[in-house]
C-alpha cells in the first residue's frame, strides 16, 4: 500500500482508541498528547519522515501501555512503521533515478556509443624471448640468476682472467663509472659473464645457471651494433664437465629457440676466461644457398663460449683439480633479431611503442 497522510492518520487513530479506554497513567497520558500532537498535523507535515516518528513513539513506549492493548497498539504501530520506512525507500530511489538523470543530461552519455578503446600492451620481443629461454633452462633444473648492471672493475674484468693491458678495458668499449679517488674502480657492465664468478662465490659446485641482463659498451652503433644490448650467460660447474657438454647445451638451446633441430660448428675464438674457447656457428636456419642474414655463407656466428678458464675458477673459490666447466655468451638482442627477421637492432630499445606493439 502506498503511503498517504489520510492512510497514517487513520492508523494513529487507531492506535490512540484503546489508550484512551484504558486506564490513565502520567506515561499514558504523555504517550497520548504525543499521538495527538502528530494526528494535529497539517497533510503536508504528516509525511512520511514524522509519519515514522509517530509510530516510535508507542513502540517506544510499551511498558506504559495497559497489557491488553498492547497487541493491537504494537501491530498497528508496526504497520505504520512499515508504510513510512516504504515511503522514505521510495523517494530515496527517485531521489538517485534523478540524479543520475540530470548527470546523463549533463554530460552528454550515450549509452549506445561503442565502448572507449583500450590500448593493449604487449611484451617486448626481448622479455618473450628471454621467457621463452628461462622457461627452457629452468625446465632442465638449471637457475636463473641475476647480476648488478653497475660493476666492479674486478669482478667485470680481472676475476675473468682479462689482463690489465686488454684492449677491452680502455675506454673505447668501457663506459667507466666517475668514482672518488682510490675508491674500487666500477664500470658499466660490459658483458653478462661477472656473474660466473659472483655465481661460483655463492653457489657450491655442481650447478647450472643462466644469467640473462643488460650490458653496455662504448661502440658506435649502427644496425648490428648497440652501446646496450642483451646478452644471456650460461654457467656449468660440476665433475667431469667436457667440450661434449657443451655441445649438446648448446643444440638444446638452438633447438629450443628454433624449434628443430639446427647443424652447429665450433671454431676456436678467444676469451680470457675460457680454454679452449670457441665461436658457435648455426647453420643459416632461413635458407640453404646463402642469404642476406648469414651473409651468402649459410652459417650465422651466433655464439661464443669455451670450458671455464681454471683461473676463473679459483677466483671464484672453485678447485679447478676438483671441478670443470663450460660457460656461454649468447647475444640475445642479435638472436631476437634473427628469430623476429628484425634488420636494426636500434629498433629494440628505441622506445617506439608502433614497433613493440607488432609482436
Ligand atoms: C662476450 O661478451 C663474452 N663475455 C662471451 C662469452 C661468455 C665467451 C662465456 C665465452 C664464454 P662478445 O664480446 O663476443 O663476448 O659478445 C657476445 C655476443 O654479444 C656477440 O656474439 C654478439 O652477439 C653480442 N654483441 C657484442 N657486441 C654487441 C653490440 N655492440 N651490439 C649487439 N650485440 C653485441
Amino acid at each position: 500500500m502506498t503511503y498517504a497522510p489520510a492512510r497514517a492518520r487513520e492508523l494513529l487513530a487507531r492506535i490512540a482508541e484503546p489508550l484512551r479506554a484504558a486506564p490513565r497513567s502520567p506515561e499514558l497520558d504523555a504517550l497520548l498528547a504525543r499521538l495527538e500532537s502528530f494526528a494535529a498535523l497539517s497533510d503536508e507535515q504528516l509525511n512520511a519522515a514524522s509519519a515514522l516518528e509517530a509510530a516510535a513513539a508507542p513502540l517506544g513506549a510499551m511498558r506504559a501501555i495497559p497489557g491488553p492493548s498492547r497487541g493491537l497498539v504494537g501491530a498497528t504501530s508496526n504497520e505504520l512503521k512499515k508504510l513510512a520506512e516504504a515511503e522514505l525507500a521510495a523517494q530515496a530511489e527517485r531521489a538517485a533515478q534523478a540524479a543520475l538523470e540530470a548527470e546523463r543530461k549533463a554530460s552528454d552519455f550515450d549509452a549506445t556509443l561503442p565502448a572507449a578503446r583500450v590500448e593493449r600492451g604487449a611484451l617486448h620481443p626481448i622479455v618473450a624471448v628471454t621467457r621463452e629461454l628461462e622457461d627452457l633452462f629452468t625446465s632442465m633444473g638449471w637457475t636463473v640468476l641475476d647480476g648488478p648492471e653497475v660493476e666492479t672493475e674486478e669482478f667485470n674484468f680481472d676475476a675473468l682472467n682479462i689482463q690489465p693491458d686488454h684492449p677491452a678495458r680502455e675506454t673505447m668499449d668501457t663506459f667507466w663509472v666517475a668514482t672518488p679517488p682510490g675508491a674500487p674502480r666500477l664500470v658499466m657492465r660490459t658483458h653478462t659473464s661477472p656473474v660466473q664468478v659472483r655465481a661460483m662465490k655463492r653457489l657450491k659446485p655442481p650447478f647450472r645457471a643462466i644469467v640473462p641482463g643488460k650490458v653496455f659498451r662504448n661502440e658506435s652503433v649502427d644496425a648490428s651494433h648497440e652501446h646496450t644490448f642483451h646478452q644471456m650467460e650460461g654457467l656449468v660447474v660440476g665433475k667431469g664437465i667436457s667440450v661434449g657438454h657443451l655441445i649438446g647445451a648448446m643444440k638444446t638451446l638452438l633447438r629450443g629457440i628454433f624449434g628443430r633441430e639446427i647443424e652447429i660448428r665450433l671454431r676456436p675464438g678467444y676469451f680470457p676466461f675460457v680454454e679452449p674457447g670457441f665461436e658457435l656457428d648455426a647453420r643459416c636456419p632461413f635458407c640453404k644457398d646463402g642469404c642476406s642474414v648469414c651473409k651468402r655463407s649459410t652459417w650465422i656466428e651466433l655464439l661464443p663460449c669455451g670450458m671455464v678458464h681454471p683461473n676463473v675458477l679459483r677466483a671464484g673459490g672453485i678447485d679447478p683439480e676438483q671441478w670443470t666447466g663450460f660457460a656461454f655468451g649468447l647475444g640475445l638482442s642479435r638472436l631476437v633479431m634473427l628469430r623476429y627477421s628484425i634488420d636494426d637492432i636500434r629498433h629494440l630499445l628505441g622506445g617506439d611503442v608502433r614497433f613493440v606493439s607488432q609482436f
